[in-house]
């Protein structure tokens, strides 16, 4: 893990989507946080240590999926399949399946497995099981505030982990999708699906895969905007946490009776023409029921600060 210094940052951008607006000042005290998302590897110690069955391989209950097509209440997950050409953004079904058999350790479905896929972020893995790894670790999910200020690495008002442009020099910096989502994958970064954790460069934390690679749950609940800015200085929240799960439901929508937690950091799956989501400000609200392809986590340890000498 890495240490991460308290202080005060600005929490989202003015810049980008409705829902990272607006930037308002936060105070986070200093934590531990893992240098990478938490890999296929350590889950499996997990698992082996505990038996702990994760959501996406448990039998579902009809009862709460009053809308659900009877045949695809199987355990399984989301999995991200490419369409052959452009198709309607609007959509996620385009590009999205629910996969019977899909879970961490079968990330395409059954049949599939996780051989050569030890260092790369686990995935698959639903708001409670990242929870219950946390818990298992003796460790926390972060909150959004949390999350974001470490995401930024001291940096102050750039747009990405790492500074103002996208590719600095050339360089790829996080394993986002270059090309045309969801169907022209040009693999500029090298990588279709995840990466190894640390295959790009940390941030000034000592932080890799912040951006991109696989969203990380926070344990926030998700809210449509921020709070507005402290109208002091002085007064900007300290260590915010966002607990009351109502306002984070959607009435009329898939999964309405379903909370909703923040995610941060953006995917693989992440692409220009789609979803400029690479970004630490960026955020989404995610069913705390969901697990898929491209969402994974991170802890931290609220500890005390670093030992000195
Ligand atoms: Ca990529
Ligand atoms: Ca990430
Ligand atoms: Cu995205």
């Amino acid at each position: 893990m890495a240490w991460v210094p308290g202080g005060t940052f600005l929490m989202g951008s003015a810049d980008f989507y409705p829902e990272e607006r607006p930037v308002h000042r936060v105070s986070v005290d200093g934590f531990w946080i893992d240098t990478s998302p938490v890999t296929v590897a350590e889950f499996r110690r997990f698992v082996t240590a505990t038996g702990y069955v994760t959501v996406a391989e448990r039998p579902l209950d009809a009862s709460d999926y009053p809308d659900a097509d009877p045949d695809l209440l199987v355990p399984g997950s989301l999995v991200f399949r490419p369409t052959a050409g452009p198709v309607d953004l609007r959509d996620y079904r385009n590009w999205w399946a629910y996969v019977p058999g899909a879970c961490w350790r079968h990330p395409r479905g059954r049949g599939s497995d996780c051989s050569g896929l030890a260092r790369h972020p686990v995935t698959h893995v639903a708001y409670e099981d990242a929870e219950a790894y946390a818990a298992w670790a003796g460790k926390e999910l972060p909150t959004e505030a949390e999350w974001e200020h470490a995401a930024h690495g001291g940096l102050v008002g750039a747009v990405y982990a790492w500074g103002n442009e996208f590719a600095p020099g050339g360089q790829m910096m996080a394993n986002t999708w270059q090309g045309a989502f969801p169907w022209q994958n040009l693999l500029t970064d090298g990588y279709e699906g995840t990466s190894p954790v640390g295959a790009f460069p940390a941030n000034a934390y000592g932080l890799h895969d912040m951006t991109g690679n696989v969203w990380e749950w926070t344990c926030d609940y998700f809210t449509p905007r921020h709070p507005a800015e402290a109208a002091h200085a002085c007064c900007a929240p300290r260590n915010p946490r966002v607990t009351e799960p109502e306002p984070s439901k959607i009435a009329g929508e898939p999964g309405a009776n379903l909370p909703r937690k923040v995610i941060k950091g953006g995917s693989h799956l992440c692409a220009p023409n789609y979803c400029l989501r690479y970004r630490p400000a960026a955020r989404q609200g995610e069913t705390v029921d969901t697990a898929t392809c491209h969402l994974g986590f991170r802890c931290i340890s609220r500890g005390g600060p670093p030992a000195t000498g």
